[in-house]
């Protein structure tokens, strides 16, 4: 993990222009307002790349990034809107006074991070080898003025989900492996949920979450525990406060 965010710190410092990586189903998932407010905070540009749109219905995206400023949607998948990434970062270069821009991509595991590389690469790239001050391994695509960070920064996944969600900046209702979720919040919370819900604690979460199931009578046909269910009521629970952190 922390081998992470020295990566993301480094394009961070290394960069002029952040490309954030989004996923265009999951906005408020896949973006991280904390590094956003570093980038901000540093002087640095941002571009919110919402990519995978070809997976959403347009008029709805756009209505949801509106307030994201300035942002590009794009399909990696499809090489479609990399023509209007390309302007916005020149225009966003040229605010900053840069006539070469250093550019570099961050974003959350899966987003689509290296696949944006590649579709910015296109044919016109040249590999450069690394620069003075640049560390050993990592390059450079030259492309035209832009100058690409060829190494993505991935944001840590797991922890500052759990974190999030716990704080409820994510609706337990739109968490996705709430189980996983719950199961975390069980090992960084000993015996808290269990002991609300008068179950035994046990070493494993997945057996525990199971008796919290059965003990409140969630389950699918044919009886089994529905963890799903169990889970997303337990995060409400966690999220209004009913189940209080010691
Ligand atoms: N439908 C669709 N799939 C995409 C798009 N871009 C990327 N993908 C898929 O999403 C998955 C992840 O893409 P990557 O480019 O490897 O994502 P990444 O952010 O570099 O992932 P990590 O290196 O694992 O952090 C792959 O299966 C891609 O094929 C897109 O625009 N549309
Ligand atoms: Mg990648």
């Amino acid at each position: 993990m922390a081998n992470y965010w020295k990566i993301v710190n480094q394009v961070m410092e290394e960069a002029d222009i952040i490309l954030e990586v989004i996923d265009a189903r999951n906005i408020n998932e896949t973006r991280n307002q904390e590094i956003e407010k570093k980038i901000e905070a540093k002087g640095k540009g941002l571009i919110y790349v919402i990519n995978k749109c070809d997976l959403v219905d347009r008029k709805k995206l756009e209505k949801e990034i509106k307030k994201l400023i300035p942002s590009v949607y794009v399909s990696s998948k499809d090489h479609y809107g990399f023509s209007k990434l390309r302007e916005r970062i020149q225009i966003e270069g040229k605010k900053l006074g840069w006539d070469v821009i250093r550019v570099g991509v961050l974003g959350y595991p899966n987003v689509g991070k290296s696949s944006i590389i590649n579709a910015l690469k296109g044919k016109k790239s040249a590999k450069t080898s690394s620069e003075s001050g640049y560390t050993k391994g990592k390059q450079h695509i030259v492309i035209g003025n832009i100058k690409l960070i060829d190494t993505p920064g991935v944001f840590a996944r797991d922890s500052d989900r759990v974190d999030k969600i716990m704080v409820g900046s994510i609706d337990y209702g739109k968490v996705k492996d709430p189980d996983i979720v719950v199961m975390d919040i069980m090992d960084k919370n000993p015996g808290v949920i269990e002991e609300y819900f008068g179950v035994h604690v046990r070493k494993d979460k997945e057996t525990a979450l199971e008796d919290i199931a059965f003990k409140k009578k969630l389950l699918v046909k044919g009886g089994e525990p529905d963890l799903d269910r169990v889970s997303r009521m337990i995060l409400k629970m966690w999220q209004v406060g009913k189940i209080k952190q010691i």
